[in-house]
């Protein structure tokens, strides 16, 4: 290679580099962080095809590492982020090297674009949203031919060179910022975010606020207010504890980029072995019903004093509408999602489960499945489907997603009291948290404070309603707090808890990791005086 070669192959590749860059930041303009995004299907490529230890430690040890939530989802993202622009550079390259050839000027230009454009289409999918990958990496390479050539027109010499650079180097800014700016506002339009709940995704921005046609009140609000009034006057007074109604629902998902999908647009088919196949609009199905209900979601892969666990108000209708409808015909279900998510379960299961398309008296969050999530009682939270499309019948078993990876989490949950919160005052020491036992229901909490030598009751808090009329029936599934003070002993102690379910049963003492069937152990914790 002569040195006149090299002296050009460095700026072209950096120049190539660069409008990769603006070609991703360009996608982002146009799509925003959603689906269309040209980072979102690299990012599922790899959560879908990681080695399943990979996935398991990403999701169990990385879940929350050093205080950030979703760490191991925020790597993928970055990772993603960097095969993405790798890619994109790589064709950018070949487009300048090809278009330099041609005796056109602006034959760069137009190639670089048109490249970023095929494989931002062919990535997502998207015509029109995939413009804003072309016109980022076209306006990088634009930039950085007009910077080259000022003054001297020809030649290829050393400043003509740095000016290249420089330019490339301008633009590519210039375009980063612009689609900060522009990608934020085209996170939207149908994406109901966390606004409602102030619950966010990893990495945080997924999507601006709610729509027009997607944010209006769901279910009745004085019945959403009489609810939640309930739950606060049931709620212990602790400080420092969670409420009966989570402040900051957990999530948990496969996607980087969750599905974006708006109501309108929507439909749940029911297929397979039932006496009628169905399908249901947004509008059709919430026309069937608007009853809301408490419920407890638990991952899992929660820790045993984890933290992926919490309780919200859902508004929707009981899937046994539904099926009276179609008349299933197998005894098992697998239902579908936006996300080619899938989970298989027992339709008896399915029986008892309600399709919520509200939350605390708004529409379903994107991050939870807007428009319309399975919930179903008792059970862990990976069947609770979100986004969920297609509800097909199955006259035998498969294997949902996780259970393809060795997870076995369709069954119900595990019984769990958890540790969260201790306060000291006035020589006593106050400890509390959830318990939670799926439908069983939690009957008791016991804590020792000589290491599990001997037990005292705590304090229950009242089961949540399952209705708001004077009936006094507890929620079906889900968890109450609890609560037990005691005098300081004034040296170093463990304390220990452990529930008992509503059926008798005393939480197992054996200890089990998360994997492969959700957590099992008495939470301890060591408190000094
Ligand atoms: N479509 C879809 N639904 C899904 C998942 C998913 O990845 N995709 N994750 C499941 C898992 S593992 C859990 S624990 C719950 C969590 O619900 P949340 O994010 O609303 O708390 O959603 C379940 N539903
Ligand atoms: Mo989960």
């Amino acid at each position: 290679m002569t040195s006149n070669r090299l002296q050009r192959v460095g700026p072209t590749s950096f120049v190539a580099f660069l409008a990769g860059v603006a070609a991703v930041a360009g996608s982002y303009a146009t799509a925003g962080f959603t689906p269309a995004f040209v980072v979102a299907p690299v990012a599922a490529f790899l959560t879908r095809t990681v080695p399943d230890a990979v996935l398991r430690f990403a999701i169990v040890t990385l879940g929350t590492f050093a205080g950030i939530d979703h760490f191991g989802q925020l790597l993928n993202l970055a990772l993603a982020t960097g095969l993405t622009t790798a890619l994109l550079a790589g064709v950018s390259f070949l487009a300048l090297v090809a278009g330099r050839r041609l005796d056109a000027r602006l034959a760069p230009v137009g190639l670089v674009g048109a490249s970023m454009w095929v494989v931002t289409v062919v990535l997502t999918g998207q015509l029109m949203l995939s413009l804003g990958a072309a016109v980022g990496g076209a306006v990088v390479v634009l930039v950085a031919e007009l910077a080259a050539v000022m003054g001297e027109p020809s030649a290829a010499t050393d400043s003509s060179v740095r000016r290249r650079v420089l330019g490339g180097v301008a633009s590519a800014f210039g375009v980063g910022i612009l689609s900060y700016l522009f990608g934020r506002s085209a996170s939207g339009p149908a994406a109901v975010t966390s606004s409602v709940d102030g619950s966010g995704t990893p990495g945080g921005p997924d999507g601006s606020g709610p729509s027009s046609n997607d944010s209006q009140s769901v279910g009745d609000s004085t019945v959403t207010q009489e609810y939640l009034a309930e739950a606060e006057r049931r709620t212990l007074d602790v400080d420092g504890l969670e409420g009966l109604v989570s402040d900051d629902f957990y999530q948990v998902d496969i996607n980087n980029i969750d599905p974006n999908l708006r109501a309108s647009d929507w439909t749940l088919s029911v297929t397979g072995s039932v006496e009628q196949e169905a399908t249901y609009t947004y509008d059709e199905l919430t026309a069937m019903g608007d009853e809301q209900r408490f419920v407890t979601l638990r991952c899992v892969s929660d820790k045993i004093n984890g933290t992926l666990m919490d309780t919200d108000l859902w508004t929707g209708v009981p899937i046994s509408r539904i099926l009276d409808e179609v008349n299933p015909q197998g005894a098992f279900v697998m239902l579908r999602a936006a996300d080619d998510y899938f989970e298989e379960f027992p339709v008896e299961a399915l029986e008892d489960g309600f399709l919520a398309y509200g939350k605390r008296g708004g529409p379903l969050p994107r991050a939870h499945g807007h428009p319309v999530r399975a919930l179903i009682p008792g059970h862990w939270g990976e069947i609770n489907v979100k986004w969920v499309t297609e509800m097909e019948i199955l006259d035998g078993p498969e294997k949902g997603f996780w259970e393809r990876r060795g997870w076995h989490g369709t069954g119900p949950v595990n019984t769990v009291a958890k540790l969260h919160t201790t306060n000291r005052r006035d020589g006593q020491i106050q400890a509390a948290g959830h318990a939670y036992a799926g439908t069983r229901g939690i009957e008791r909490v016991e804590v020792s404070i000589d290491g599990g030598e001997t037990w005292a009751d705590a304090t229950l808090s009242d089961r949540l309603p399952a209705g708001t009329d004077e009936s006094g029936e507890a929620a079906e599934d889900a968890w109450r707090q609890w609560e037990h003070t005691y005098e300081n002993p004034g040296r170093r102690h463990t304390v220990v808890v452990r529930a008992t379910d509503s059926t008798g049963t005393l939480q197992p003492r054996e200890e089990e990791s998360p994997f492969p069937s959700g957590a099992t152990g008495w939470v301890s914790k060591t408190i000094s005086p």
